[in-house]
């Protein structure tokens, strides 16, 4: 489902300015910018830009008539094969657009998933991105509209071949597709599943779970580098990091944690790719805390931060303490008020474990202790509230090995061994 990069593909990017969506969602000189930027992280090399101002894009073929023609003649000017929608488009608007320039149309969604299958690396991830392409693209699957054959064929969305699948072969390719939703739905399951099961077990053994989240290339995988020395793949490059990295932080108060870098967010993310992506992006709501990591030298700072909280509150996670940082300070011209740090440097990432600190909610910790047996009420307590790891009897009472939260530690400290 790649995109072929050896010859990079001259494309030209559209949209629609209402002024009526919200701002993030609108298509603005600042999204078709980083639309820009998924193109060229896709391997396109991008020739030029039109957005039209219009109430609401054109049903049929979402951009107007004249708009149209003004968009077929900049890609004449600039040899381009490709044309780039900043909004999702429906398979009617895909063909007609397709039909009146004659040239390949690819939305951002597509681009997205797109970027997220050549950056998928593990089973889990590669089956996530296929589940979202394949369910984006069934509905599309028409008999004009190529899309799928692309991606089906192996062209992928930039530098594939066009051609056309007869009837027939739609009828087979939508049964294909199905069978294959099937398949993968099944098989992640059981993968979510036993990653659900392991969080669970960490939950219960009280480690404490710090989860890093951020708008794409904002530097998390750089700050997890800096505090683990995890070697996770770090790249000028939108979604690199696609499936979770696991290591153990140790912070300034002498305790450990488990830090958790995932993937990143971005405005505008196809609703397909956030379903099939829940479970790596809900190790987020599971985590104790959020580390969220912004890029301070973003001239879009402030719109980033809004589109990871909208997304957290999305997923569920919005109630859970966050810390924010200011990363990238090294770069920024202004100094945000607030942690900032670097991530390259280390500078203020010594500030910012003590602030988590702060924000931590109270840690379990695990002891052995030795209950004599007239204590059976704290025994019985203990049972309550957590599963010991280890029991045996002894001729002088009950040990355990029991991870307790703040209130049963006092109770027990003084049979801690
Ligand atoms: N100058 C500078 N560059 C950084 C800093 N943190 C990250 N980067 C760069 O930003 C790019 C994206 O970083 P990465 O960690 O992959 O971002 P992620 O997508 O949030 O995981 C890489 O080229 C990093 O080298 C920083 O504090 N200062
Ligand atoms: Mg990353």
């Amino acid at each position: 489902m790649h995109l072929t990069t050896n010859d990079s593909e001259k494309a030209v990017l559209f949209g629609v300015h209402t002024g009526s969506r919200d701002y993030i969602n609108d298509c603005t000189p600042e999204s078709i910018e980083e639309l820009a930027r998924l193109a060229e992280t896709a391997g396109a090399q991008v020739m030029g830009s039109l957005i039209q101002n219009r109430p609401v894009p054109e049903g049929s073929t979402y951009l107007g008539e004249g708009k149209l023609k003004e968009l077929s003649r900049l890609c004449d000017a600039n040899d381009a094969g490709l044309v780039i929608c900043d909004d999702e488009l429906t398979g009617t608007q895909v063909k007609n657009i397709e039909n009146a320039l004659n040239l390949r149309v690819i939305d951002r969604s597509s681009l997205i998933m797109d970027i997220f299958a050549q950056s998928a690396k593990t089973k889990e991830g590669k089956l996530q991105v296929e589940l979202a392409q394949l369910k984006y693209f069934l509905p599309r699957l028409t008999g004009s509209f190529t899309g799928m054959s692309r991606q089906a064929g192996g062209g992928g969305g930039i530098g594939g071949a066009r051609r056309g699948p007869g009837e027939k072969k739609l009828e087979t390719d939508r049964r294909h597709i199905r069978n294959r939703i099937m398949t993968i739905t099944k098989q992640l399951s059981q993968v979510h599943h036993s990653r659900n099961t392991q969080r669970k077990l960490r939950v219960k053994q009280g480690i404490t779970q710090v989860a890093i989240v951020g708008y794409t290339n904002a530097g998390k995988s750089t700050l997890m580098n800096y505090l683990t020395n995890a070697g996770v793949l770090t790249e000028d490059k939108l979604f690199a990091t696609l499936d979770p990295t696991y290591k153990k932080l140790s912070l300034p108060d002498g305790s450990d944690a488990l830090i958790i870098d995932t993937v990143g967010f971005i405005r505008k993310l196809p609703h397909h790719l956030i379903e099939a992506f829940k479970s790596t992006l809900e190790e987020a709501s599971g985590a104790d805390v959020l580390l969220h990591v912004a890029d301070a030298s973003s001239p879009y700072l402030y719109d980033n931060i809004k589109v990871v909280e909208d997304l957290l509150r999305q997923l569920g996670a919005s109630d859970k303490p966050i810390l924010t940082v200011f990363n990238k300070i090294d770069l920024a011209d202004k100094r945000p008020a607030g942690i900032a740090i670097s991530a390259k440097t280390g500078e203020g990432t010594a500030e910012m474990l003590d602030a988590l600190c702060r924000v931590l909610p109270e840690k379990r910790r695990r002891v052995t202790v030795l209950i004599p047996y007239d204590k059976g009420d704290i025994v019985d307590m203990l049972y309550k509230n957590a599963k010991p790891y280890k029991e045996s009897h002894t001729d002088k009472g009950v040990l355990l090995d029991i991870s307790v939260d703040g209130r049963l530690f006092s109770i027990v400290s003084d049979f801690i061994v």
